[in-house]
C-alpha cells in the first residue's frame, strides 16, 4: 500500500487574473483545487505515495481533474466516476497585497458530495500509515459525513494515524453549533489535530495556543499543531510542547493552500522519521513557499528542493 491515504472533494478553480469584484473579472486561470487532494500533491511531489478516494462528474472539470491526478504519481484506483453530477468548481479574486482572496463556489450537490460509505467500504486500508482529513468533507453533505466516519473507523482498526485538519468553511455549515460539535468529535477522534489559531478559538471557546491544544488533548487527540501565521506554529503531545518560528516572506500572493502545505510537510517530516518539532518546520517550510505563488498547490517542492529552501531560508528569522 501506499503511505497515506486520503479523501475529499475536488474542484476546479478558476483565479481571476485582475483585482476587483468578481463579477467584473473577464480574465481567469484555471488550476485544481481541494483541501485534500493539495495534501496528496504536495506529499507525492514530496517523494511520499498517497492514494485519493474521491468521485467525479464525467464533465470537463472532472476529466481535467483526473488527467491532472494521472500525471502525478498520486494513486487513483479509488477515484470514481459519477455520471450523474458535476464536478465542483470555485472562483478565487485576485487580492491586493496579502489579503485573503474572496471565494465563491459551485459546489453544491457535486459528484464529491455523494461520495458514501459504499465507495468506503470497497477500500482496503490495510498497510497505509497516515489516513489524512479535513472538515470541509464533514460539511459537503450528510453521506460525506458517514464515509468520514466509516474512514476513521476502518483507519483505528487497521492502527493508522489519522491527521485531521479542522478546516473551517462557513459557507458549507448550516449552523456554527453542529459545525462545532462534528468537527470535536472528529478532533478527539483523531492522533494529529490542525487548527489555525482561529479555528481553535472558535472550536474550543479557549483563548491560548496552549489552552487549545489542552483541551483537545484531555478529549482524546494525540498532538495537537496550531498554525499562527507569520508566527509559525504551536505543538503540543503528553509529552513535549514549544513553538516554531514561521519563515521569513517577502511577498505574500495568495494565502490560499498554507494550511494544506503545512500538513503536507508535517506530515513528510512524520514519514521520514523526523521529530515533532522538525516536522512542524517542514510543515512551517512548505507552507511559506505556497503563500508565495497564487495557486492552491503550486509551485510545490520535491524534497531536495524543500531541503534546500529551509537550509537557505530558516536563517532568516522574522
Ligand atoms: O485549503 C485550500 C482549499 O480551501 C481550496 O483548495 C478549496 O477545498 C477547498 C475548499 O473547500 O475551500
Amino acid at each position: 500500500s501506499p503511505e497515506v491515504i486520503t479523501l475529499g472533494e475536488p474542484m476546479a478553480v478558476l483565479i481571476a487574473q485582475e483585482t476587483g469584484e468578481l463579477k467584473n473579472v473577464s480574465h481567469f486561470l484555471r488550476g485544481i483545487a481541494g483541501a485534500e487532494l493539495n495534501v496528496a500533491i504536495s506529499l507525492t511531489r514530496l517523494g511520499h505515495s498517497c492514494s485519493y478516494i474521491t468521485r467525479l462528474g464525467k464533465d470537463p472539470f472532472g476529466e481535467y481533474i483526473y488527467d491532472y491526478i494521472r500525471s502525478t504519481k498520486i494513486d487513483h484506483k479509488y477515484i470514481y466516476f459519477d455520471k450523474e453530477y458535476n464536478t465542483g468548481l470555485y472562483l478565487k479574486s485576485k487580492p491586493l497585497n496579502g489579503e485573503d482572496p474572496i471565494i465563491y463556489y459551485y459546489r453544491k450537490n457535486s459528484a464529491a458530495s455523494h461520495l458514501a460509505t459504499k465507495d468506503i467500504e470497497k477500500v482496503d486500508f490495510k498497510g497505509y500509515k497516515i489516513l489524512h482529513i479535513t472538515g470541509i468533507t464533514a460539511a459537503l453533505s450528510k453521506n460525506c459525513k458517514d464515509a468520514l466516519y466509516l474512514a476513521i473507523e476502518k483507519a483505528r482498526k487497521n492502527n493508522l494515524l489519522i491527521s485531521f485538519d479542522t478546516n473551517i468553511r462557513r459557507a458549507l455549515w448550516k449552523n456554527e453549533k453542529e459545525m462545532k460539535k462534528v468537527l470535536n468529535k472528529i478532533a478527539f477522534e483523531s492522533d494529529i489535530v490542525l487548527p489555525g489559531i482561529g479555528e481553535g478559538r472558535e472550536l474550543t471557546g479557549k483563548n491560548t495556543p496552549e489552552q487549545i491544544a489542552d483541551y483537545y488533548i484531555q478529549n482524546g487527540s494525540k498532538a495537537v499543531i496550531i498554525k499562527i501565521g507569520k508566527s509559525g506554529a504551536y505543538y503540543k503531545t503528553k509529552e513535549e510542547s514549544g513553538q516554531v518560528d514561521g519563515f521569513k516572506i517577502e511577498n505574500i500572493v495568495d494565502t490560499v493552500g498554507a494550511g494544506d502545505g503545512f500538513a503536507s510537510g508535517l506530515l513528510s517530516g512524520i514519514l521520514d522519521g523526523k521529530s515533532i518539532k522538525d516536522s512542524v518546520k517542514t510543515g512551517n517550510a512548505v507552507a511559506s513557499i505556497i503563500i508565495q505563488h497564487k495557486g492552491d498547490n503550486a509551485p510545490l517542492p520535491t524534497k531536495e528542493e524543500l531541503d534546500q529552501y529551509i537550509f537557505e531560508n530558516y536563517s532568516k528569522k522574522i
